[in-house]
Protein backbone atom coordinates (compact mmCIF):
# COMPACT_ATOMS: atom_id res chain seq x y z
CA UNK A 1 0.00 0.00 0.00
CA UNK A 2 1.45 3.44 1.35
CA UNK A 3 4.91 2.19 1.97
CA UNK A 4 5.82 3.00 -1.66
CA UNK A 5 5.92 6.78 -0.57
CA UNK A 6 8.14 6.72 2.08
CA UNK A 7 10.41 5.26 0.23
CA UNK A 8 14.23 7.00 0.16
CA UNK A 9 15.04 8.26 -2.65
CA UNK A 10 18.86 7.20 -1.82
CA UNK A 11 17.93 3.71 -1.61
CA UNK A 12 16.82 3.42 -5.28
CA UNK A 13 19.39 4.84 -6.43
CA UNK A 14 17.70 7.30 -8.91
CA UNK A 15 14.71 9.88 -7.94
CA UNK A 16 11.22 8.06 -7.43
CA UNK A 17 8.99 7.80 -9.89
CA UNK A 18 5.55 7.85 -8.95
CA UNK A 19 2.91 6.42 -8.81
CA UNK A 20 5.22 3.31 -8.52
CA UNK A 21 3.69 -0.08 -9.61
CA UNK A 22 3.29 -2.02 -5.59
CA UNK A 23 5.47 -4.88 -5.42
CA UNK A 24 3.62 -8.03 -5.95
CA UNK A 25 5.49 -10.21 -4.21
CA UNK A 26 4.20 -14.06 -3.01
CA UNK A 27 3.10 -12.09 0.38
CA UNK A 28 1.37 -9.27 -1.13
CA UNK A 29 -0.51 -11.57 -3.55
CA UNK A 30 -1.59 -13.63 -0.86
CA UNK A 31 -3.41 -11.33 1.57
CA UNK A 32 -3.84 -7.53 1.80
CA UNK A 33 -2.05 -5.64 4.53
CA UNK A 34 -3.70 -5.91 7.80
CA UNK A 35 -4.50 -2.38 9.56
CA UNK A 36 -4.91 -0.84 12.94
CA UNK A 37 -6.48 2.79 12.68
CA UNK A 38 -5.70 4.46 15.51
CA UNK A 39 -7.37 8.37 16.23
CA UNK A 40 -7.57 11.07 18.94
CA UNK A 41 -9.74 13.76 19.83
CA UNK A 42 -7.97 16.69 21.66
CA UNK A 43 -10.06 19.17 23.89
CA UNK A 44 -11.02 22.36 22.83
CA UNK A 45 -10.39 21.60 19.31
CA UNK A 46 -13.58 22.81 17.37
CA UNK A 47 -15.08 19.95 15.15
CA UNK A 48 -16.97 18.49 13.06
CA UNK A 49 -16.66 15.13 13.17
CA UNK A 50 -17.08 12.69 16.26
CA UNK A 51 -14.04 10.13 16.80
CA UNK A 52 -16.05 7.37 15.41
CA UNK A 53 -16.95 8.65 12.33
CA UNK A 54 -13.71 10.44 11.71
CA UNK A 55 -12.47 6.60 12.10
CA UNK A 56 -15.37 5.11 9.83
CA UNK A 57 -14.26 7.42 7.45
CA UNK A 58 -10.44 6.61 7.33
CA UNK A 59 -11.29 2.97 7.50
CA UNK A 60 -13.19 3.17 4.21
CA UNK A 61 -10.09 5.13 2.64
CA UNK A 62 -8.09 2.20 3.79
CA UNK A 63 -10.16 -0.44 2.12
CA UNK A 64 -10.43 2.11 -0.80
CA UNK A 65 -6.16 1.88 -0.63
CA UNK A 66 -6.31 -2.54 -0.75
CA UNK A 67 -6.03 -3.22 3.02
CA UNK A 68 -8.41 -4.91 5.67
CA UNK A 69 -8.78 -3.11 9.07
CA UNK A 70 -8.28 -5.60 11.49
CA UNK A 71 -8.97 -2.80 14.60
CA UNK A 72 -9.45 -0.08 15.40
CA UNK A 73 -8.06 2.26 18.89
CA UNK A 74 -8.93 5.38 19.94
CA UNK A 75 -8.19 8.06 22.68
CA UNK A 76 -9.05 11.57 23.92
CA UNK A 77 -6.57 13.67 24.71
CA UNK A 78 -5.81 17.37 26.27
CA UNK A 79 -3.39 17.29 23.39
CA UNK A 80 -1.28 15.24 20.94
CA UNK A 81 1.72 13.79 22.08
CA UNK A 82 5.37 13.85 20.36
CA UNK A 83 4.06 10.30 19.81
CA UNK A 84 1.10 11.04 18.37
CA UNK A 85 -1.02 9.94 21.84
CA UNK A 86 -0.42 8.69 25.59
CA UNK A 87 2.16 6.30 26.65
CA UNK A 88 -0.30 3.67 27.79
CA UNK A 89 -2.64 3.87 24.61
CA UNK A 90 0.89 3.05 23.01
CA UNK A 91 1.42 0.07 24.62
CA UNK A 92 -2.45 -1.28 23.56
CA UNK A 93 -1.55 -0.61 20.20
CA UNK A 94 1.73 -2.84 20.37
CA UNK A 95 -0.58 -5.76 22.03
CA UNK A 96 -2.85 -5.72 18.98
CA UNK A 97 -0.38 -5.18 16.56
CA UNK A 98 0.77 -8.77 17.82
CA UNK A 99 -2.81 -10.08 18.52
CA UNK A 100 -3.61 -9.06 15.33
CA UNK A 101 -0.40 -9.57 13.43
CA UNK A 102 -1.18 -6.24 11.93
CA UNK A 103 1.43 -5.35 9.32
CA UNK A 104 0.70 -1.28 9.39
CA UNK A 105 -1.01 1.37 11.50
CA UNK A 106 -2.46 3.80 10.32
CA UNK A 107 -2.89 7.09 12.19
CA UNK A 108 -6.41 9.51 11.46
CA UNK A 109 -4.79 13.15 11.61
CA UNK A 110 -1.22 14.25 9.72
CA UNK A 111 1.69 13.21 11.62
CA UNK A 112 5.02 15.56 12.05
CA UNK A 113 7.88 14.21 10.87
CA UNK A 114 9.30 13.85 14.82
CA UNK A 115 5.41 11.76 15.55
CA UNK A 116 6.31 9.90 12.72
CA UNK A 117 9.57 8.90 13.32
CA UNK A 118 9.28 7.89 17.47
CA UNK A 119 5.68 6.00 16.47
CA UNK A 120 8.04 3.48 14.08
CA UNK A 121 10.59 3.25 17.01
CA UNK A 122 7.76 2.17 19.42
CA UNK A 123 5.99 0.13 16.79
CA UNK A 124 8.41 -1.44 14.72
CA UNK A 125 5.66 -1.50 12.12
CA UNK A 126 4.70 1.04 9.00
CA UNK A 127 3.03 3.96 10.66
CA UNK A 128 0.67 5.71 7.78
CA UNK A 129 -0.86 8.88 8.28
CA UNK A 130 -4.36 10.44 6.78
CA UNK A 131 -2.70 12.12 3.97
CA UNK A 132 -0.49 9.36 3.30
CA UNK A 133 -3.39 7.23 2.76
CA UNK A 134 -5.17 9.82 0.89
CA UNK A 135 -2.59 10.64 -1.55
CA UNK A 136 -2.50 6.61 -1.77
CA UNK A 137 -5.99 6.52 -2.93
CA UNK A 138 -5.10 9.42 -5.48
CA UNK A 139 -2.62 7.86 -6.78
CA UNK A 140 -4.42 4.69 -7.85
CA UNK A 141 -7.36 6.96 -8.99
CA UNK A 142 -5.10 9.43 -11.52
CA UNK A 143 -5.87 8.76 -15.43
CA UNK A 144 -4.78 11.82 -16.95
CA UNK A 145 -1.38 13.26 -17.04
CA UNK A 146 -2.53 16.13 -14.91
CA UNK A 147 -3.94 13.90 -12.22
CA UNK A 148 -0.97 12.16 -12.05
CA UNK A 149 1.29 15.46 -12.37
CA UNK A 150 -1.12 17.09 -9.39
CA UNK A 151 -0.48 13.44 -7.06
CA UNK A 152 2.87 13.80 -7.78
CA UNK A 153 3.55 16.79 -6.88
CA UNK A 154 1.62 16.78 -3.46
CA UNK A 155 3.85 13.53 -2.28
CA UNK A 156 6.80 15.10 -3.22
CA UNK A 157 5.80 17.93 -1.09
CA UNK A 158 4.60 15.45 1.70
CA UNK A 159 8.07 13.98 1.50
CA UNK A 160 11.06 16.64 1.51
CA UNK A 161 10.40 17.65 5.74
CA UNK A 162 10.41 13.50 6.49
CA UNK A 163 13.36 13.43 4.60
CA UNK A 164 15.23 15.27 7.51
CA UNK A 165 13.44 12.93 10.30
CA UNK A 166 14.83 9.63 8.44
CA UNK A 167 18.39 10.71 8.33
CA UNK A 168 18.38 12.32 11.69
CA UNK A 169 17.48 9.23 13.40
CA UNK A 170 20.35 7.72 11.42
CA UNK A 171 22.84 9.66 12.94
CA UNK A 172 21.54 9.32 16.22
CA UNK A 173 22.49 5.36 15.31
CA UNK A 174 25.63 6.79 15.12
CA UNK A 175 25.82 7.79 11.75
CA UNK A 176 26.79 5.25 9.09
CA UNK A 177 26.33 4.72 5.40
CA UNK A 178 24.56 7.51 4.09
CA UNK A 179 25.08 10.21 6.68
CA UNK A 180 28.50 11.26 5.52
CA UNK A 181 29.92 12.36 2.61
CA UNK A 182 32.21 14.39 0.54
CA UNK A 183 30.96 17.69 0.29
CA UNK A 184 27.42 17.02 0.20
CA UNK A 185 25.87 14.44 2.80
CA UNK A 186 22.77 12.05 1.63
CA UNK A 187 20.14 14.33 3.25
CA UNK A 188 21.62 17.28 1.20
CA UNK A 189 21.39 15.49 -2.17
CA UNK A 190 18.58 13.74 -1.57
CA UNK A 191 16.86 17.25 -0.62
CA UNK A 192 17.86 18.65 -4.03
CA UNK A 193 16.95 15.78 -6.25
CA UNK A 194 13.39 16.09 -4.08
CA UNK A 195 13.11 19.84 -4.45
CA UNK A 196 14.47 20.09 -8.66
CA UNK A 197 11.68 17.48 -9.10
CA UNK A 198 9.39 19.73 -7.13
CA UNK A 199 10.08 22.32 -9.57
CA UNK A 200 10.05 20.18 -12.68
CA UNK A 201 6.41 19.25 -11.96
CA UNK A 202 5.04 22.54 -11.03
CA UNK A 203 6.31 23.87 -14.39
CA UNK A 204 5.02 20.82 -16.06
CA UNK A 205 1.63 21.48 -14.25
CA UNK A 206 2.14 25.21 -14.92
CA UNK A 207 2.60 24.03 -18.90
CA UNK A 208 -1.20 22.36 -18.41
CA UNK A 209 -2.82 25.09 -16.73
CA UNK A 210 -1.91 27.37 -19.39
CA UNK A 211 -3.70 24.50 -21.96
CA UNK A 212 -6.35 24.65 -19.62
CA UNK A 213 -7.22 28.27 -19.49
CA UNK A 214 -6.65 28.22 -23.64
CA UNK A 215 -9.57 25.49 -23.63
CA UNK A 216 -11.74 27.02 -21.45
CA UNK A 217 -11.26 30.40 -22.99
CA UNK A 218 -12.22 28.93 -26.42
CA UNK A 219 -15.40 27.47 -24.37
CA UNK A 220 -16.14 30.45 -22.92
CA UNK A 221 -16.49 32.11 -26.65
CA UNK A 222 -18.65 29.85 -27.87
CA UNK A 223 -21.14 31.15 -24.53
CA UNK A 224 -22.33 27.25 -23.16
CA UNK A 225 -22.25 28.53 -19.76
CA UNK A 226 -20.37 26.19 -17.41
CA UNK A 227 -21.56 24.59 -13.76
CA UNK A 228 -19.27 22.56 -11.55
CA UNK A 229 -20.63 19.81 -9.46
CA UNK A 230 -18.97 19.62 -6.26
CA UNK A 231 -19.28 17.97 -3.21
CA UNK A 232 -18.19 15.69 -0.36
CA UNK A 233 -16.48 12.23 -1.60
CA UNK A 234 -18.97 9.59 -2.81
CA UNK A 235 -22.41 12.10 -2.11
CA UNK A 236 -23.33 10.72 -5.68
CA UNK A 237 -21.84 13.31 -8.08
CA UNK A 238 -20.40 11.05 -10.82
CA UNK A 239 -23.78 9.37 -10.53
CA UNK A 240 -26.11 12.55 -11.27
CA UNK A 241 -23.82 13.56 -14.20
CA UNK A 242 -24.34 10.54 -15.53
CA UNK A 243 -27.85 10.42 -14.84
CA UNK A 244 -28.19 14.11 -16.51
CA UNK A 245 -26.41 13.41 -19.78
CA UNK A 246 -24.97 10.20 -21.80
CA UNK A 247 -21.77 10.52 -19.87
CA UNK A 248 -20.22 7.14 -18.72
CA UNK A 249 -18.20 7.98 -15.81
CA UNK A 250 -17.01 5.60 -13.13
CA UNK A 251 -19.44 5.91 -9.99
CA UNK A 252 -19.16 3.38 -6.67
CA UNK A 253 -19.36 3.11 -3.63
CA UNK A 254 -15.29 4.27 -2.66
CA UNK A 255 -13.91 6.97 -1.52
CA UNK A 256 -12.68 9.32 -4.42
CA UNK A 257 -13.68 6.79 -7.71
CA UNK A 258 -13.15 10.23 -9.45
CA UNK A 259 -10.32 12.50 -10.09
CA UNK A 260 -9.98 14.05 -12.98
CA UNK A 261 -12.24 16.35 -14.52
CA UNK A 262 -14.65 15.04 -16.81
CA UNK A 263 -16.86 17.68 -18.86
CA UNK A 264 -20.31 16.79 -20.04
CA UNK A 265 -23.39 19.30 -22.31
CA UNK A 266 -26.42 18.68 -20.50
CA UNK A 267 -30.05 20.13 -22.44
CA UNK A 268 -32.49 22.14 -20.45
CA UNK A 269 -35.83 20.84 -20.95
CA UNK A 270 -37.24 24.31 -21.91
CA UNK A 271 -34.10 25.52 -24.32
CA UNK A 272 -30.30 25.52 -24.25
CA UNK A 273 -28.02 23.77 -22.55
CA UNK A 274 -25.02 24.01 -20.35
CA UNK A 275 -22.32 22.54 -19.74
CA UNK A 276 -21.98 19.90 -16.26
CA UNK A 277 -18.09 19.32 -14.92
CA UNK A 278 -17.11 16.60 -12.21
CA UNK A 279 -13.88 17.14 -10.29
CA UNK A 280 -12.25 15.33 -7.44
CA UNK A 281 -14.40 15.42 -4.40
CA UNK A 282 -14.00 17.01 -0.94
CA UNK A 283 -12.72 15.30 2.70
CA UNK A 284 -12.52 16.41 6.03
CA UNK A 285 -8.82 17.13 7.43
CA UNK A 286 -7.60 17.33 3.54
CA UNK A 287 -4.06 19.35 4.04
CA UNK A 288 -3.37 22.23 2.12
CA UNK A 289 -0.51 20.82 0.61
CA UNK A 290 -3.20 18.63 -1.25
CA UNK A 291 -5.57 21.91 -1.93
CA UNK A 292 -2.13 23.69 -3.60
CA UNK A 293 -1.20 20.69 -5.80
CA UNK A 294 -4.99 20.32 -7.36
CA UNK A 295 -4.99 24.03 -8.42
CA UNK A 296 -4.89 22.87 -11.83
CA UNK A 297 -8.16 21.13 -11.72
CA UNK A 298 -9.63 23.06 -9.23
CA UNK A 299 -9.56 26.06 -11.31
CA UNK A 300 -12.20 24.18 -13.35
CA UNK A 301 -14.67 25.31 -10.48
CA UNK A 302 -13.27 28.87 -10.56
CA UNK A 303 -14.35 29.54 -13.92
CA UNK A 304 -17.88 27.83 -13.62
CA UNK A 305 -21.26 30.35 -13.82
CA UNK A 306 -22.34 28.61 -11.06
CA UNK A 307 -21.92 25.42 -8.46
CA UNK A 308 -24.06 22.39 -8.23
CA UNK A 309 -23.32 21.07 -4.88
CA UNK A 310 -24.15 17.39 -4.70
CA UNK A 311 -25.40 15.92 -0.98
CA UNK A 312 -25.99 12.96 0.35
CA UNK A 313 -28.83 13.31 2.82
CA UNK A 314 -29.03 10.03 4.36
CA UNK A 315 -25.34 10.23 5.48
CA UNK A 316 -25.17 10.33 9.52
CA UNK A 317 -23.02 13.25 9.20
CA UNK A 318 -24.43 15.01 6.01
CA UNK A 319 -24.29 18.71 7.56
CA UNK A 320 -20.33 17.81 8.60
CA UNK A 321 -20.02 16.97 5.33
CA UNK A 322 -21.95 20.17 3.94
CA UNK A 323 -19.73 22.72 6.20
CA UNK A 324 -16.31 20.53 4.80
CA UNK A 325 -17.42 21.68 0.85
CA UNK A 326 -18.56 25.56 2.04
CA UNK A 327 -15.05 25.57 4.35
CA UNK A 328 -13.37 24.36 0.87
CA UNK A 329 -14.98 26.48 -1.43
CA UNK A 330 -14.48 29.52 0.75
CA UNK A 331 -10.72 28.78 0.89
CA UNK A 332 -10.77 28.80 -3.02
CA UNK A 333 -13.06 32.10 -2.62
CA UNK A 334 -15.98 30.52 -4.51
CA UNK A 335 -18.45 31.09 -2.03
CA UNK A 336 -20.11 33.98 -4.37
CA UNK A 337 -21.05 31.82 -6.93
CA UNK A 338 -24.89 31.10 -7.05
CA UNK A 339 -25.74 27.29 -5.81
CA UNK A 340 -27.79 24.86 -6.72
CA UNK A 341 -28.16 21.99 -4.04
CA UNK A 342 -29.13 18.40 -4.83
CA UNK A 343 -30.02 16.70 -1.74
CA UNK A 344 -29.15 12.99 -3.67
CA UNK A 345 -29.99 9.88 -2.31
CA UNK A 346 -33.92 10.57 -1.23
CA UNK A 347 -34.43 6.78 -3.09
CA UNK A 348 -33.11 5.50 0.84
CA UNK A 349 -35.41 7.26 2.78
CA UNK A 350 -38.71 5.92 4.35
CA UNK A 351 -42.34 7.64 3.29
CA UNK A 352 -44.19 8.15 -0.05
CA UNK A 353 -41.91 10.04 -2.38
CA UNK A 354 -44.37 10.60 -4.89
CA UNK A 355 -46.55 12.28 -1.80
CA UNK A 356 -47.41 16.26 -2.73
CA UNK A 357 -45.03 18.15 -0.62
CA UNK A 358 -42.88 15.24 0.70
CA UNK A 359 -39.85 15.82 2.15
CA UNK A 360 -40.14 20.22 2.40
CA UNK A 361 -38.84 20.01 5.74
CA UNK A 362 -35.41 18.38 4.47
CA UNK A 363 -34.93 21.26 1.92
CA UNK A 364 -34.40 23.43 5.21
CA UNK A 365 -31.05 24.01 6.92
CA UNK A 366 -28.44 23.28 4.28
CA UNK A 367 -27.26 26.73 3.93
CA UNK A 368 -26.32 28.76 1.04
CA UNK A 369 -28.14 27.65 -2.48
CA UNK A 370 -31.39 26.59 -3.92
CA UNK A 371 -32.56 23.21 -2.75
CA UNK A 372 -33.78 20.43 -4.90
CA UNK A 373 -34.54 16.82 -3.39
CA UNK A 374 -33.44 14.25 -5.74
CA UNK A 375 -32.00 10.38 -6.90
CA UNK A 376 -29.55 10.24 -9.31
CA UNK A 377 -29.48 6.79 -9.08
CA UNK A 378 -33.33 6.36 -9.76
CA UNK A 379 -33.44 9.47 -11.74
CA UNK A 380 -35.91 10.99 -9.81
CA UNK A 381 -36.20 15.08 -9.75
CA UNK A 382 -33.69 15.85 -12.32
CA UNK A 383 -36.46 18.23 -13.95
CA UNK A 384 -36.96 19.99 -10.92
CA UNK A 385 -32.79 20.18 -10.84
CA UNK A 386 -32.76 20.82 -14.21
CA UNK A 387 -35.22 23.87 -14.16
CA UNK A 388 -33.50 25.50 -10.66
CA UNK A 389 -30.05 25.23 -12.77
CA UNK A 390 -31.86 26.87 -15.67
CA UNK A 391 -33.36 29.68 -13.42
CA UNK A 392 -30.06 29.83 -11.95
CA UNK A 393 -28.12 30.43 -15.72
CA UNK A 394 -30.88 32.48 -16.75
CA UNK A 395 -30.41 35.07 -14.12
CA UNK A 396 -26.45 35.32 -15.02
CA UNK A 397 -27.64 36.73 -18.27
CA UNK A 398 -29.42 39.22 -17.15
CA UNK A 399 -27.01 41.17 -14.62
CA UNK A 400 -29.33 43.82 -13.44
CA UNK A 401 -31.11 41.04 -11.79
CA UNK A 402 -30.65 40.16 -8.55
CA UNK A 403 -28.74 36.87 -7.65
CA UNK A 404 -28.60 37.10 -4.25
CA UNK A 405 -31.33 34.35 -3.49
CA UNK A 406 -29.13 31.71 -5.37
CA UNK A 407 -25.99 32.93 -3.03
CA UNK A 408 -28.09 32.95 0.31
CA UNK A 409 -31.84 31.90 -0.07
CA UNK A 410 -32.48 32.49 3.76
CA UNK A 411 -32.32 36.23 3.03
CA UNK A 412 -35.71 37.34 3.13
CA UNK A 413 -35.70 40.05 0.64
CA UNK A 414 -35.18 37.51 -1.57
CA UNK A 415 -38.53 35.74 -3.28
CA UNK A 416 -37.92 32.05 -4.20
CA UNK A 417 -37.68 31.89 -8.19
N1 LIG B 1 -29.28 4.72 -3.27
C1 LIG B 1 -28.62 5.64 -3.98
N2 LIG B 1 -27.32 5.52 -4.20
C2 LIG B 1 -26.70 6.49 -4.92
C3 LIG B 1 -27.40 7.61 -5.44
N3 LIG B 1 -26.51 8.39 -6.10
C4 LIG B 1 -25.30 7.78 -6.00
N4 LIG B 1 -25.42 6.63 -5.29
C5 LIG B 1 -24.34 5.68 -4.96
O1 LIG B 1 -23.38 6.34 -4.17
C6 LIG B 1 -22.07 5.86 -4.48
C7 LIG B 1 -21.17 7.02 -4.87
O2 LIG B 1 -21.59 7.57 -6.08
P1 LIG B 1 -20.62 8.39 -7.04
O3 LIG B 1 -21.47 8.95 -8.12
O4 LIG B 1 -19.45 7.58 -7.41
O5 LIG B 1 -20.19 9.54 -6.03
P2 LIG B 1 -19.16 10.74 -6.30
O6 LIG B 1 -19.71 11.92 -5.58
O7 LIG B 1 -18.89 10.89 -7.75
O8 LIG B 1 -17.90 10.19 -5.50
P3 LIG B 1 -16.31 10.41 -5.74
O9 LIG B 1 -16.04 10.50 -7.18
O10 LIG B 1 -15.76 9.18 -5.12
O11 LIG B 1 -15.96 11.64 -4.99
C8 LIG B 1 -22.25 4.85 -5.60
O12 LIG B 1 -22.29 3.56 -5.02
C9 LIG B 1 -23.60 5.22 -6.19
O13 LIG B 1 -24.26 4.11 -6.78
C10 LIG B 1 -28.81 7.70 -5.19
O14 LIG B 1 -29.51 8.60 -5.60
N5 LIG B 1 -29.36 6.68 -4.45
MG1 LIG C 1 -17.18 10.65 -8.78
Amino acid sequence: MVDRIFQHPAKTGSPRRYPATPKTTASTKARPERAILVGVETRGKPRLWSLEDSLEELGQLARTAGAQVVGTLTQRLERPTNSYMGKGKLEEVLVMRDDLQADVVIFDDELSPKQQRNLEETLKVKVIDRTALILDVFARRAQTHEGRLQVELAQHEYLLPRLVGQWAHLERLGGGIGTRGPGETQLETDRRIIRNKIQRLKRELEEVRQHRALYRERRKRLGTPIVALVGYTNAGKSTLLNALSDADVVAEDKLFSTLDPVTRKVELPEKGSFLLTDTVGFIQKLPPTVVAAFRATLEELAEADGILHVIDITHQNAEGQVQVVNRLLAELHLEDKPRVLALNKIDLLPGDHQEEGYGEELKSGWGEGYPVLISAAKGWGLDHLLTAIGEMLEHLREPQRDLGFWINPQDPRKERP
